[in-house]
């Protein structure tokens, strides 16, 4: 296949293309959620909820990206397509969640959002995340800033543990793993400014971007979880890496994109943070 240009312009006109997408999958999703009966719930593994919804707005979302890059493979939560990303057709994969917070969503909460990003190789080269309960789309691309709704946002400049913000998540597969947060919220309450769960990493991630919490942590995490907001966040100047490696480069195969555990922040707060999770592990 012919590599696309990766100029800033074409990049960026490819970025708009995959907003539009993103938060027309937003609109579906919020018609979904507004008549969605819990009847329709299944499992795909211990608490780990999938509904039609998600299958549905993946598979609009790919029908509608499949044009724009001819011959890039999907890597996708729902499994709607075949994850081809190892052949060597094509350097280019969409990396999909058709809505990241799925348990928020059955329960009628925010936040919930659609992540889209496009790799090239290892390499991020757009990131866009759609949250609909208040309407915010996130998104960079390889050699701009980052944005919410067109305004630039950057990671906070805190760099006191005392007023740290943090989001942590709670991975799904509890009987198989020691529960991190748990060790966290010992080890950090009344030591920093606050925590939360929020229960979807994707938009979490954006809310670090934008300034809004200096830190999000957690395990067992999947690809489509991390890219989007994980390449969002680095482009807004914070740092994303697994507990243990010093690597944040995307461009690094051992990097934090397909470790399944991730330490996203602010940049000032990581060390703190990297080693209140090591001395609890
Ligand atoms: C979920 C996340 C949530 C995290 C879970 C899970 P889903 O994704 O975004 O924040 O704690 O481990 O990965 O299943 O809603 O797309």
């Amino acid at each position: 296949m012919t590599p696309i240009a990766q100029s800033p312009s074409t990049l960026q006109s490819l970025m708009q293309e995959v907003i539009s997408i993103a938060r027309r999958a937003g609109d579906m999703i919020r018609t979904e959620q507004a008549g969605f009966d819990k009847a329709q719930i299944e499992m795909k593994g211990h608490h780990d909820y999938v509904s039609y919804a998600d299958r549905k707005v993946e598979e609009f979302i790919v029908s509608q990206l499949t044009p724009l890059v001819p011959g890039a493979h999907f890597l996708t939560e729902e499994k709607t397509q075949k994850d081809k990303s190892q052949d060597e057709t094509s350097t280019y994969t969409w990396i999909i969640d058709p809505i990241d917070g799925t348990t928020n969503f059955i329960h009628n909460m925010s936040p919930c959002c659609v992540s889209i990003a496009l790799r090239n190789d290892h390499e991020i080269l757009i990131g866009v995340v759609y949250e609909i309960g208040l309407d915010e789309c996130f998104y960079s691309c390889k050699g701009d800033k980052a944005y919410l709704n067109g305004q630039e946002i950057h990671a906070s400049s805190c760099t006191d543990s005392n007023h740290a913000f943090i989001e942590l998540g709670l991975p799904y597969m509890s009987a198989k793993e020691p529960c991190l947060p748990e060790y966290l919220i010992k080890n950090l309450y009344g030591k920093i400014g606050g925590m939360r769960l929020l229960g979807a990493c994707a938009a979490e991630l954006c809310y670090v971007a934008a300034g809004r919490f200096e830190a999000r942590i957690e395990e067992n995490l999947g690809v489509w979880d991390v890219a989007a907001g994980g390449f969002i966040l680095m482009q807004a100047g914070g740092r994303v890496t697994t507990f243990y490696n010093e690597s944040s480069d995307i461009n690094d195969e051992d990097s934090w994109l397909d470790a399944k555990q991730l330490l996203a922040t602010n940049g000032h707060m990581h060390e703190f943070i990297r080693t209140c999770i090591q001395e609890v592990r």
